[in-house]
């Protein structure tokens, strides 16, 4: 298995007693084999993925936490909506439209899209911009492979995403008729290739639950977390900007690039610092003391990654 081959251990990320805890629940369940007493096998029979380098010197935010507490406004506002609500939509069959200036377009089933392109897990932070923040085992792959994959023309400058607008199956889509349905995000064309800038397909080692966004999503660690869209329906090769739900709706408080910038506050509310979701004071995993701040580090800490893609713009400005 690829997977023993890679120097990063998900001990290396996870307090030694979750990790502990977790192998111990594994040892017992009799259906995950003998290669799970292994350090660095937590995942490894769930989905086929290799580990990389991509972690943080964070503690791994819990999976109940990731997966209760969620911005999917398909399925409501609150932020235990998604969880309640999610399981009403269908995710198979499911097909995803390529088109605009691609040399392939098409509406092309999620394993045809897929097909040849390595999963791997990702360890991310995921900072909203509502100031708290999380800590997230991705699985995934690069966005570019799917660009290479359906061929980008040169005259493409802009990636445009949709999510899927099926009020039968997302209760929060009635219920909130003046919001733009369906919700829509883009990038600029180096960002979306920047290695970083990632589509997930699962989580904690399974697939994308509902809630966070199955069976597709983007994920922008340097961005806010808005930019992150998921059950992902349509993906746009554009030669111009694409309108973006959030700057829709409110143009003054959330700009199209949304890098996460400490050093520039929401007109409500300060981004210099965040609340770590289930993270503990005193690090005791207690939800006692939970909702510990850490400062925000420029780019959401990508900087070294990412910021050459902004070298022209004052990054004390709002964008
Ligand atoms: N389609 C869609 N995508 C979305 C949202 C949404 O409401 N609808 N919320 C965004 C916001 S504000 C955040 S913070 C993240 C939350 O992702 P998570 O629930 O997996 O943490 O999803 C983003 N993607
Ligand atoms: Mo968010």
């Amino acid at each position: 298995m690829t997977i023993f081959q890679n120097k990063l251990k998900y001990s290396d990320v996870t307090p030694k007693k979750v990790f502990l805890n977790r192998r111990q629940i594994i040892a017992g369940t009799s259906a995950v084999g003998i290669s799970s007493y292994l350090p660095n096998s937590v995942y490894a029979d769930v989905l086929k993925h290799t580990k990389t380098n991509y972690t943080v010197d964070a503690e791994i935010t819990s999976k109940s936490d990731a997966t209760s507490y969620n911005n999917f406004y398909e399925f409501g506002t609150g932020k235990g909506d998604p969880k309640n609500n999610a399981s009403m939509m269908q995710t198979s069959p499911w097909s995803v439209k390529v088109n605009g200036l691609v040399n392939n377009p098409g509406d092309y089933d999620l394993d045809d899209l897929l097909a040849g392109i390595d999963l791997e897990e990702r360890i991310y932070r995921f900072r909203c911009v509502e100031a708290w923040s999380m800590v997230v085992p991705w699985i995934g792959f690069s966005l570019s492979k799917i660009l290479d994959k359906v061929g980008v023309q040169s005259k493409a400058k802009y990636v445009a995403f949709q999510t899927l607008n099926r009020p039968s199956e997302m209760v929060g889509i009635g219920a909130n008729p003046r919001f733009p349905w369906p919700y829509v995000e883009g990038l600029r064309l180096d960002e979306a290739r920047n290695p970083l800038a990632m589509i997930a397909t699962g989580m904690y080692g399974e697939s994308l639950p509902n809630q966070n966004g199955a069976p597709l999503r983007l994920v922008v660690p340097w961005k806010y977390g808005f930019k992150s869209i998921k059950s992902i329906v349509r993906i746009t090769l554009t030669d111009t900007q694409p309108e973006t739900t959030w700057n829709k709706l409110a143009p003054q408080e959330y700009g199209f690039y949304s890098n996460v910038n400490p050093t520039v506050d929401h007109p409500r509310w300060s981004q210099a610092t965040e609340r770590v979701i289930g993270g503990s004071i005193f690090k005791l995993g207690s939800p006692l003391f939970s909702g510990a701040k850490r400062d925000t580090p420029m780019f959401n800490g990508y900087e070294e990654e990412v910021a050459s893609l902004y070298s022209g713009m004052d990054l004390s400005k709002f964008y």
